[in-house]
């Protein structure tokens, strides 16, 4: 056989095994930033079958930037153990309180890479354009390559069941704010509804980020910034230590329901 030949029967054929295995997950996560990436990791590694779907060609979401494009984040001591337990160095902030800083490309990767080692099958430039809706749970994500989308062409979606869909799409909580339109359904909020980020304060940030981390509707949890814009939390700019072990507790509270498809 010709390599051009090897070659693409050889991608198409992975592709197509590694997605057919895909179309019934434990777990299917909306976006690939930190809380995604982190949460992915620790369900796999207690075995529940894992995959992420992100709509860029790169995942990581606003970690590569750092603040401002200076590509350095910050953690705190807290969330130490989730970056050791990745792999990702940090080095502490000289008079800085608890604080350390990141290289963001190393932590960008270091994620990513710690996800997929551990096998968590990440989908980029795929799309949740809406979910699958059964008996009154969030059953499912649809799916289109973004391509398509961003094209405006007119084909349909693939769909993706799950025991558990969580929300990590970072300030527009998409996937949520979807379900409340489409399905009219409430959310277990004050309202029902989504309350909507509030400016700047990190260290509230940081604590309500973790505290708003939850199932807000049968099947549907969210984390990250999404979890904080539902509960209309403080935004908190390149800390990130409140990202991780949202991404940590989202993947507690469904190993903990024991979610799976
Ligand atoms: O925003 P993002 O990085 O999520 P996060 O885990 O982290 C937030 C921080 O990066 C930062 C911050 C920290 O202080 O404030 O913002 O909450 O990543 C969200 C990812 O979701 C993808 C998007 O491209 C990004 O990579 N995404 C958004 N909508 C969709 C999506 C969609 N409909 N389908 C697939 N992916």
């Amino acid at each position: 056989m010709a390599s051009e030949n090897i070659i693409s029967k050889a991608i198409v054929q992975t592709y197509s095994e590694k997605l057919t295995d895909s179309l019934n997950v434990d777990v299917a996560l909306v976006g690939a930033g930190p809380s995604a990436l982190v949460a992915s990791r620790y369900l796999t590694e207690a075995g529940f079958k894992t995959a992420i779907f992100e709509s860029r060609l790169a995942p990581g979401g606003g970690v590569w930037g750092g603040g401002m494009c200076f590509n350095e984040l910050i953690v705190q001591d807290d969330a130490l153990d989730i970056l050791n337990h990745f792999g990702i160095s940090h080095r502490p902030v000289k008079d800085g309180e608890g604080y350390h800083t990141i290289d963001s490309v190393e932590m960008a990767s270091g994620l990513i890479f710690g996800a997929v080692h551990a096998g968590v099958r990440i989908f980029n430039s795929v799309k949740v354009e809406d979910v699958v809706f059964h008996d009154n749970r969030v059953a499912g994500l649809v799916i289109n390559w973004s391509p398509v989308l961003k094209l405006g062409l007119f084909v349909d979606p693939l769909t993706i069941l799950a025991g558990a869909v969580v929300d990590a799409t970072g300030h527009p909580s998409t996937v949520t704010n979807l379900v409340i339109s489409k399905a009219q359904i409430k959310l277990s909020t004050p309202t029902g509804g989504i309350l909507g980020e509030h400016p700047m304060w990190v260290d509230h940030g940081e604590v309500s980020c973790v505290e708003s981390t939850a199932e807000y509707y049968p099947g549907l949890y969210a984390c990250g910034m999404a979890a904080n814009n539902i509960m209309g939390g403080y935004r908190m700019g390149p800390i990130f230590g409140g990202m991780l072990k949202s991404g940590k507790k989202v993947a507690d509270l469904i190993i903990a329901a024991g979610k799976r498809k």
